[in-house]
């Protein structure tokens, strides 16, 4: 396990910016504080299971708090945010351990041994309520929509603190990576390969900003295969993996691909490797995200054309449709405290859509980058049958030299991502310096 890491460098100073924007984003809207709750337990149905607790990440943005259910932070343009800090006198469960001084240092504190007492300290005047916890149910003004617009905006320019933590996500990602890379050459199950990442990681199923996809073989075609079997198969052909790690409540999202030996599948996987590196490149300011998914659909139907899968050329085959048969998803996604995070599809504050490119429907990304952006960059091209089947029925069957398609059907699919983050200049790369 990478002994971790906490970030708490430039922690002051992304405070200073939350508080900005929120003063800016509050005074716009015509609010005089807002009261943002980290969220409930969700207990299950007549048990006392309690849900995996995922916090408001309107609240993660401001704390490094992830597991702290009913703590409050009151935010009032002018004023040091107030928390309250719930820590409940709870002799069933292990309570909230006392605040640390890297991060308390920036907000009024208070402890509670009560989830309601923040109810007293209410601000006068229009105060906007930001959660989902059941307690705020009732109250006017609960995430008002353009508010909410506006500081998911204002997200999308990462801190300095925000890229360090990500940074750190990405290479405790890395190293577990690497692991689950030698678990596979050693011929492990999918179920085996994912225990022996989480421990490499130093992380349960439940801290993992996503479930991961272990996929051995034609289980690679499935985009979000849930399943991980115990069951080896008899013969390995390749191995697909897209798994993250958290840090302070910020994700990475990576994925890698693996031959189990030389061959065509391992070639086509360094032509994918190749041509995401050079749009990893492309990642600058002023380049809309959408043009750079039409490159990856020419770039890969490319890819297919030369290794004599499809029998037109790269433009016609993204002009008729037949590049979505091989890469049916977006080339990628903001990137933050959600994995898919937020404003990736909003172009003001009213929320209105910037549309995606005809026959584009999955890309979660159409903005023109700007400096601070984090984000992924995940070409993949799979062999998935319900795609081409479909296309053997209402496309043009010629067009697909169905022979090779049937010997690289048992490699499944190949997907190759990694997180970005856009600067001034050269695009920052998170995840290929942490694998080495
Ligand atoms: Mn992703």
């Amino acid at each position: 396990m990478p002994t971790q890491k906490v970030v708490t460098e430039q922690y002051g100073e992304h405070v200073k910016t939350c508080q900005s924007r929120w003063a800016g984003a509050l005074a716009a809207e015509g609010f005089d504080a807002a009261i943002i709750h980290a969220g409930s337990e969700i207990i299950s149905f007549l048990d006392d299971y309690i849900y995996p607790f995922r916090p408001n990440p309107h609240f993660l943005s401001w704390l490094p708090l992830t597991h702290h259910h009913d703590s409050v932070l009151i935010v009032q343009p002018g004023k040091t945010p107030v928390l309250h800090y719930y820590q409940p006198d709870d002799y069933w469960y292990l309570p909230p351990a006392d605040p640390e001084a890297w991060w308390a240092d920036q907000f009024d504190l208070n402890s509670e041994r009560s989830a309601k007492a923040w109810e007293k300290s209410v601000p006068a005047g229009r105060v906007a309520f930001i959660g989902d916890a059941p307690c705020l149910a009732d109250r006017e003004n609960l995430n008002p929509s353009r508010l909410l617009n506006r500081l998911h905006l204002e997200r999308t320019r990462k801190t300095p603190y925000e890229v360090a933590c990500m940074a750190e996500a990405g290479r405790v990602a890395a190293f577990a990576h690497r692991e689950a890379e030698r678990a596979f050459r050693e011929g492990c199950s999918e179920y085996q390969i994912h225990q022996r990442y989480c421990q490499a990681a130093g992380l349960v199923d439940a801290e993992l900003p996503y479930g991961n996809i272990v996929a051995l073989n034609e289980n690679g075609a499935v985009l979000h295969y849930q399943e991980r079997l115990h069951q080896r198969p008899e013969e390995l052909h390749a191995f697909l993996i897209d798994a993250g790690a958290t840090q302070q409540g910020y994700a990475s999202d990576i994925t890698r691909t693996y031959a189990a030996r030389q061959g065509v599948f391992s070639e086509m996987i360094e032509a994918m490797d190749a041509l995401q590196q050079d749009l990893c490149s492309g990642m600058r300011e002023g380049v809309d995200y959408r043009d750079m998914h039409l490159e990856a659909h020419r770039k890969i139907a490319g890819v297919l054309a030369a290794f004599g899968i499809i029998r037109v050329s790269p433009e016609a085959a993204v002009e008729t449709g037949l590049s979505s048969v091989f890469f049916p998803h977006g080339l990628g996604h903001f990137l933050g405290i959600q994995t898919h995070d937020v404003a990736g599809l909003i172009a003001d504050v009213e929320g209105t859509e910037i549309p995606r490119p005809e026959g584009h429907p999955f890309l979660r990304l159409t903005r023109v980058l700007e400096s601070g952006n984090a984000l992924t960059v995940e070409p993949g091209l799979y062999f998935i049958d319900s795609l081409l089947r479909r296309w053997r029925e209402q496309g043009d069957a010629s067009a697909i030299d169905w022979t090779k398609v049937e010997t690289l059907r048992p490699c499944g699919g190949i997907r190759i991502e990694d997180n970005i983050v856009v600067t001034g200049g050269e695009p920052l790369n998170l995840t290929r310096p942490a694998f080495g």
